[in-house]
């Protein structure tokens, strides 16, 4: 006999997002998945998560068979809730099994499932069970109350029950195939409903008492492209790519995931069969498609350290007024130096050479996501923005909370070109479709636009509305792209491009006596099944991103401070790689200008402008190299030297500054510190682009922190805006027929950045 639940090792599983759902029956909340057979699954927790939650489950019924779930992604050690219909009652109990045979009922001390009346019921077409399951949650055997998304089992049965009226004693089955699904419940609405005068709410709620409903819709803004809302309770927000992320390439060796979800394609991406999510109008490389950079990148998540507010960040910015919301956010979207599941790490020869390496030379080993500022001489284990074995990021831990809300709503393959502007108000924004058909989108009176297309995209809708130096608008008016500029009188000459900074990355390669036993790019290409079947459980080398070490250090010159980062790995049997990056306390900067047909470029570099950056760069690139030499697993050849490399670097694409935040519209700011654009009334930036400085490592990690604040700054100007509906204005757009596109003006060389 085929055993039970056989194929519920979710060989079809596709990914589910859950929403907040308030049943009717009992007026409970809860997180629920729904598909479009009638089957559906629901939890709501209490406001304290501890050990009991509420579940409902729904499904189909004919008069036979069963329904199950079960409390972790396996069928097997895990808990499973199962309900089926004996006559016109519902019988369940609580089931464990460890192979695939009929589960058997789980006892264990304090553990029960009890139905809640008014939502437990079989009618006509529906099975309904709706429970208490005490002391059910943060088992080995099923999921934390405080987890930020859970995977779970789900089961239907169409046999007979064995014994329907006994919850003990009844018997199942196996299942039918082609009923499972895989569920991932996501943070909603901070909706809570009261039960025997317990707080419950959907899982992994917010602490509504710190956040008020209304004062949640800004945190959208979060590394997300332009942001509309057009009434207090309307958000629109604006992605110019076509397609979500579930229309996306999925692996050939698991089409439920797609490749900027597979950690480890995070150092493939630019050489996958699928490059279209990069932008093609921008002076280097930008992510285009929703979730921008933080889909692309390769991962590193560097918690900013203190220094990279209090140096140079306005008054309002320094790190004690920031720090409220850099942990909300990492209470969300925390980031982790062990990211497989079962917390092993995985070919990490680079780290076996390295790390004794950096300790010889007085470097102090540090975890980099419990210390951030610990910058000097230390190294650590990379730090990564996965989760579950999964790329995380806003995508997953912010954009559902979005998706939630009856107020918000999504419109892609949607290109901002420009604010429409009346004076200092913002009245609309015109937009463009891949088709190159333009209309405007009317703001209604009291309502923000808030820009968020990044350093390399937003001030090219700043030009187009007329802001920023006058020789950029100048090109846009002189241009071929058919933008309507406000007359000369209304431009708003504020240094939009300008303080363009960037890290500067050298690459030192060395051979190695030691044993390098890299994995190769084909293991990560084209992974063996031991491979993929750690990868399906959040594990393995796929669940890891490229880095194997991370260093950073700092240097006292008479022109300041220099922070330098490095990520190493193993590049190839018999070598070790550092990539050095010099970072915080850079002081050169460049300018990014609009080309006639609307493309952005540099029109001055940002990199190694300045002698004090080039000295640093060749003082630590040769103390390495010293101290590489005198190692003796090491050996540089002979001929690097700092003076041999600094000219020879590439982007790190963690470019800021391109819309900077000031205190004064002093020409040197283009921001004010609530994030609005100087000489608008509500406009406002919210992107990398606004910030004053270059921090000490990758630029997702203070992108996000920055983004955090700034919602709440937003929120505390409040909004008098009225409920009025919007139009939309058909107008045309006139192409660059004959002018170079876009695409053919960019640098020619794909600068690879890892
Ligand atoms: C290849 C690469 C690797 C990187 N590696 C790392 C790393 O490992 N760690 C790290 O911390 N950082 C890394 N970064 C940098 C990091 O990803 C960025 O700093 C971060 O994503 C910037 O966020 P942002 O919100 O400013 O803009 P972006 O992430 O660029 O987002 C801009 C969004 O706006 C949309 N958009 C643009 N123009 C328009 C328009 N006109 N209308 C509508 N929508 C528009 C885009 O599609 C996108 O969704 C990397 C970046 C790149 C490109
Ligand atoms: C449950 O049903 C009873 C009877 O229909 C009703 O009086 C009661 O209000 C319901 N409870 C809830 C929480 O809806
Ligand atoms: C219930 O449905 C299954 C599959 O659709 C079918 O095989 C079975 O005969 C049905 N049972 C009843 C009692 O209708
Ligand atoms: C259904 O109810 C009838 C009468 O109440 C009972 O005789 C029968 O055993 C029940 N059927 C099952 C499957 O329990
Ligand atoms: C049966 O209950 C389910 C779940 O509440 C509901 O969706 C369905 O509409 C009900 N069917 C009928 C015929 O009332
Ligand atoms: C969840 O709770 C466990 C144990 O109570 C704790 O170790 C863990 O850090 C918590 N996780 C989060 C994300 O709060
Ligand atoms: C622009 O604003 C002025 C007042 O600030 C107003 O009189 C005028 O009607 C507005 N124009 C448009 C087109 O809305
Ligand atoms: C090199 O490392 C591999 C994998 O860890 C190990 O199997 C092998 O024995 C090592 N060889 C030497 C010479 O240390
Ligand atoms: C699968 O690939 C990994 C990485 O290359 C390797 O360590 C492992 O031995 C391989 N397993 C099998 C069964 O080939
Ligand atoms: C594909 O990956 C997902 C996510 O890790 C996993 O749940 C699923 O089981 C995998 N599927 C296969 C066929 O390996
Ligand atoms: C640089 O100077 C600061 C004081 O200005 C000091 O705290 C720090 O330790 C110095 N760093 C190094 C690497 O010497
Ligand atoms: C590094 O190793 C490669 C391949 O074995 C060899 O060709 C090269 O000469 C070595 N370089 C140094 C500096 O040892
Ligand atoms: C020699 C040198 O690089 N001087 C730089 C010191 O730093 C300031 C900014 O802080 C630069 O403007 C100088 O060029």
């Amino acid at each position: 006999m085929r055993s039970f639940l056989t194929s519920l090792a979710f060989i079809a599983g596709t990914y589910a997002q859950s929403s907040v759902y308030t049943d009717a029956n009992t007026g409970i909340t809860f997180q629920r998945y729904a598909n479009t057979e009638g089957v559906s699954f629901g939890i709501a927790v209490p406001q304290t998560p501890a050990s009991d939650f509420i579940g409902q489950m729904v499904a189909p019924n004919n008069g036979s068979g069963y329904a199950g779930v079960s409390l972790t992604p396996s069928m097997t050690g895990s808990l499973l809730v199962v309900a089926w219909p004996n006559n016109n009652s519902v019988v369940a109990s609580l089931r464990e099994t460890s192979g695939y045979t009929s589960p058997g009922v789980y006892t264990a001390s304090g553990l029960s499932v009890s139905p809640i009346a008014n939502g437990t019921f079989v009618n006509s077409t529906h099975l309904a069970y709706t429970f208490l399951c005490t002391g059910c949650m943060g088992l080995d055997l099923s999921f934390a109350g405080n987890s930020t998304s859970i995977t779970l089992g789900w089961a239907l049965g169409t046999k007979a029950v064995t014994n329907p009226s006994s919850a003990s004693t009844a018997s199942f089955a196996y299942h039918d195939g082609g009923s499972e699904i895989l569920v991932l419940l996501y943070l909603a609405q901070p909706l809570r409903t009261t039960l025997r005068g317990l707080q419950w709410q959907p899982p992994m709620g917010l602490d509504l008492e710190a956040q008020p409903r209304t004062q949640l819709a800004p945190q959208r803004l979060l590394m997300s492209p332009p942001l509309c809302p057009i009434q207090p309770t309307t958000i629109l927000l604006l992605e110019l790519d076509g397609r979500d992320h579930c229309g996306r390439s999925t692996m050939a060796w698991n089409d439920t995931v797609t490749q900027y979800d597979v950690p480890s394609m995070a150092y493939y991406l630019t050489t996958a069969s699928d490059t279209s999510e990069y932008c093609t109008d921008v002076a280097s490389m930008a992510g285009c498609l929703l979730g921008g950079g933080t889909m692309v990148n390769a991962l590193m998540f560097v918690r900013p350290q203190e220094a990279d507010f209090n140096d140079k960040w306005p008054t309002g910015w320094k790190f004690t007024d920031v720090k409220a919301s850099a942990d909300k956010l990492y209470e969300r979207n925390p980031g982790t130096t062990l990211s497989s599941v079962d917390r092993q790490r995985y070919d990490q020869s680079a780290w076996n050479i390295l790390s004794p390496f950096f300790g010889s030379i007085g470097y102090k080993e540090v975890d980099a996501i419990q210390s951030p500022n610990e910058k000097t001489q230390v190294f650590s284990h990379p730090p990564w923005d996965i989760q579950d074995g999964l790329r995380a990021g806003p995508v997953k831990s912010y954009l559902p909370l979005a998706k939630a809300m009856s107020n918000f709503k999504l419109t892609l393959n949607t290109k901002v070109v420009r604010a429409i502007r009346n004076g200092s108000t913002i009245s609309g924004v015109e937009v463009e479709d891949s088709t190159g058909s333009r209309q405007i989108i009317n703001v209604n009176p009291g309502g923000n636009v808030i820009l968020a297309s990044g350093t390399m995209s937003t001030p090219r809708i700043l030009y187009n509305s007329g802001i920023g130096p006058t020789d950029q608008i100048t090109t846009v008016a002189n241009g071929c792209t058919g933008v309507k500029l406000p007359s000369k009188a209304d431009w708003i000459n504020l240094p939009v491009g300008k303080n363009l900074r960037d890290h500067p990355i050298f690459t030192l390669t060395f051979n190695t006596t030691a044993n390098a036993t890299s994995m190769l790019s084909t293991d990560f290409l084209s992974p063996n099944t031991t491979d993929i079947d750690l990868f399906a459980k959040g594990s393995g080398p796929l669940a890891q991103s490229g880095q194997r070490l991370n260093f950073w250090t700092s240097m006292n010159t008479t022109n300041g401070t220099r922070f330098f980062q490095g990520t190493c790995n193993s590049p190839a049997a018999g070598q070790v790689r550092i990539k050095l990056y010099l970072t915080h306390g850079a002081t050169s900067s460049g300018v990014l200008g609009i080309t006639s047909d609307g493309a952005t470029e540099f029109t001055t570099s940002p990199w190694m402008n300045t002698d004090a950056d080039k000295t640093a760069v060749i003082t630590l690139i040769d103390s390495l190299l010293a101290a590489a030499r005198n190692s003796s697993s090491l050996t540089p050849s002979s001929t690097m030297s700092g003076a041999s490399l600094v000219s020879n670097y590439i982007t790190g694409d963690h470019f800021v500054g391109t819309a900077m935040m000031g205190t004064s519209n002093d020409g040197t700011a283009v921001v004010d510190t609530d994030t609005k654009v100087f000489g608008t009334d509500n406009l406002f930036v919210v992107d990398a682009s606004i910030h004053p400085d270059l921090p000490t490592g990758n630029t997702q990690a203070i992108v996000m922190v920055v983004a955090e604040h700034a919602a709440s700054k937003i929120l505390a100007l409040g909004s008098s805006a009225s409920n009025s509906s919007r139009t939309a204005i058909p107008s045309k757009k006139s192409p660059c027929r004959s002018a170079p596109t876009a695409m053919s003006k960019r640098p020619s060389k794909r600068l690879y950045r890892f």
